[in-house]
């Protein structure tokens, strides 16, 4: 069922569990279809004008619709019961402690998602409305001891992969939605209200590359090669690399490709991880996309190191 419905990859640790809840929801949604399916064509033939039919004002004599109805019930309610209520409760109740966590702040705003890192020092600088500007879109105040350090960054949400990322969600103006469809991640976020969210990665975004690589046609693609990027060396005649693995297909690698002679490309998408925002939030909303990075713990450290050094 889950290959069916053609889900996302999963790179999240709560990932499989929501996927599961998908899956059995489906399962019962696919056999009230048929069920549905079968009585509503017997009811076309049965009751068909040219049998004339009479109305009949008594109507169903046995209780088997009831005790359908019935069953549908009962397991709609053990799916509310007993799947979604502790897969949410763990969700919103299971937080773990800050201090064994990633805790980032974002900032939602028409139509970006500014990401706010307490820095070095693990404390957020205070923060303040009439500081709000081009340059400092989360209004934050570089004279308080704890913003010194504190790293601010548009649309770009770096996390290391296998430790815990609690994300504080509030909004400037409207309501959007923090989206991460990989992660299994989609939380309303409200003017005016702090609400977290948290979850684990389990893959590295360098890993969901290659689990998505595929062979796409360099003539008709199907997708936007100018997103994708290669995953293998291209060599010419004299196997002289023209083409790195890990460059972006803009048209003119596309065209050199081409002229060597390759119809077809190995290639997975560069941002393969987005934070949409899942709230029609205004005009600019389709432009509302934010890319998260999961890196190895080694990475992570080194991103945060020269995010530092810019602050100097
Ligand atoms: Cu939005």
């Amino acid at each position: 069922m889950l290959d069916f419905l053609g889900l996302p990859p999963d790179a999240s640790a709560h990932g499989a569990d929501i996927d599961n809840m998908i899956g059995v929801v489906h399962w019962l949604m696919f056999a009230l279809f048929i069920g549905w399916g079968i009585f509503f064509t017997y009811v076309l033939i049965r009751f068909r004008r040219t049998r004339h039919q009479k109305a009949d004002y008594q109507g169903a004599k046995t209780h088997a619709s009831t005790y359908l109805e019935i069953a549908v019930a009962v397991f709609e309610g053990i799916l509310i019961i007993g799947f979604a209520v502790p897969l949410w409760a763990q969700r919103v109740n299971e937080f773990p402690e800050d201090k064994d966590a990633i805790v980032v702040r974002v900032v939602a705003e028409q139509f970006a998602w500014n990401v706010h890192y307490p820095g070095a020092d693990g404390f957020f600088g205070a923060t303040d409305v009439n500081l709000v500007s081009a340059d400092n879109p989360i209004g934050l105040d570089r004279s308080d001891p704890d913003g010194k350090d504190d790293i601010v960054t548009i649309n770009q949400l770096v996390v290391p992969v296998g430790k815990p990322v609690i994300v504080r969600l509030t909004s400037k103006d409207v309501i959007h939605s923090f989206s991460i469809p990989l992660l299994r991640v989609k939380q309303d976020v409200i003017p005016g209200q702090v609400i977290p969210v948290w979850f684990e990665p389990i893959e590295t975004t360098e890993h969901i590359r290659v689990a998505m690589t595929k062979t796409y046609s360099l003539i008709n693609p199907g997708v936007n090669l100018m997103t994708m990027m290669t995953m293998q060396d291209y060599v010419d005649k004299d196997s002289v690399v023209i083409v790195p693995a890990g460059s972006i297909l803009f048209p003119d690698v596309v065209e050199q490709l081409v002229a060597s002679g390759y119809t077809e490309v190995r290639a997975a998408p560069e941002t393969p991880m987005e934070i949409a925002c899942a709230q029609l939030c205004g005009l600019g909303h389709y432009r509302m996309r934010g890319f998260v990075s999961v890196k190895t713990p080694e990475a992570y450290e080194a991103w945060l190191a020269e995010e530092a050094l810019y602050l100097q």
